[in-house]
């Protein structure tokens, strides 16, 4: 059978089609189903066969000495201990000591992805302050800050923070944009929770910096806030998709001149 040549493009261009609108694998990052061993600062995870090696690396920087022993556990650790509304659901918990204000520690999440992924959201839990030691001081206060996602091309996007708790307060916009406590969260409830997306822009790592307010007491009590599951979809492979398009273009133009050529 012959086939006729204008078939065979329009065969080709729905393949490539096809293959750029096929919809990206949703993944959850559940800390129920990792582990993290006590008082590590970095662990990579390979929950994604479809992605070779591991697919996410998170890992601790800053003032991690801060980083304290909680009723015989070494942070961070995984943990129920604050659940953010989520019955018995676990997280990855930091208990910090710092000595004064403005120290703290940098979490970055690193998705081992050639084209980043779209963060669909992620979830801190326990994001509040301690009771008044006078004057207008607390014993801590937390505070979210440097909340960014990086592009694979390295430009800083800023987040978007939603379904902040009854004990969160947003304070800056943009880049600048953080997350202080104003109560004492339960740790069951979702009082001191904040969800964090980056508006479906693809990024290659998300970070944020927990340190301590500037209405803290000067060596702040020790204090916690834990990171939650998140979602993510690996962006598609889009270069590859477009290549045989790119090729499909370039031949139907010459055919276009070839026609018109023999037309005149
Ligand atoms: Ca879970
Ligand atoms: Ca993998
Ligand atoms: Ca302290
Ligand atoms: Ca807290």
């Amino acid at each position: 059978m012959i086939v006729h040549p204008h078939k065979w493009r329009i065969a080709v261009l729905a393949a490539a089609l096809l293959f750029v609108v096929q919809p990206s694998r949703g993944l959850v990052m559940d800390w129920s189903s990792v582990s993290w061993t006590p008082g590590s600062l970095t662990n990579s995870y390979d929950i994604d066969s479809n992605n070779p090696g591991n697919d996410i690396t998170i890992a601790f920087s800053g003032n991690t000495w801060a980083l304290t022993n909680y009723w015989g556990e070494n942070s961070p650790f995984i943990t129920t201990t604050n659940q953010g509304g989520y019955q018995n659901d676990s997280a990855l918990m930091f208990a910090m000591d710092y000595t004064a204000k403005y120290q703290g520690i940098t979490v970055t999440v690193t998705f081992n992805y050639s084209n980043g992924v779209y963060l669909d959201s992620f979830q801190l839990f326990d994001i509040d302050r301690g009771a008044s030691v006078g004057g207008g001081r607390y014993y801590w206060t937390d505070w979210i800050r440097n909340i960014w996602g990086t592009t694979t091309n390295g430009t800083i996007v800023a987040a978007t923070l939603t379904n902040l708790g009854t004990y969160v307060q947003r304070i800056g916009t943009g880049t600048n944009a953080s997350l202080i406590g104003t109560g004492t969260a339960n740790n069951t409830s979702d009082q001191g929770n904040a969800t964090i997306v980056f508006n479906q822009v693809g990024i290659q790592s998300f970070q944020y910096t927990y340190t301590t307010y500037s209405n803290s007491q000067s060596n702040p009590s020790e204090q916690h806030v834990q990171l939650y599951d998140f979602n993510y979809r690996p962006v598609p492979e889009i270069g590859v998709a477009w290549a045989p398009l790119g090729v499909l273009a370039v031949g139907l133009a010459v055919h276009q001149w070839r026609r018109r050529r023999a037309a005149a």
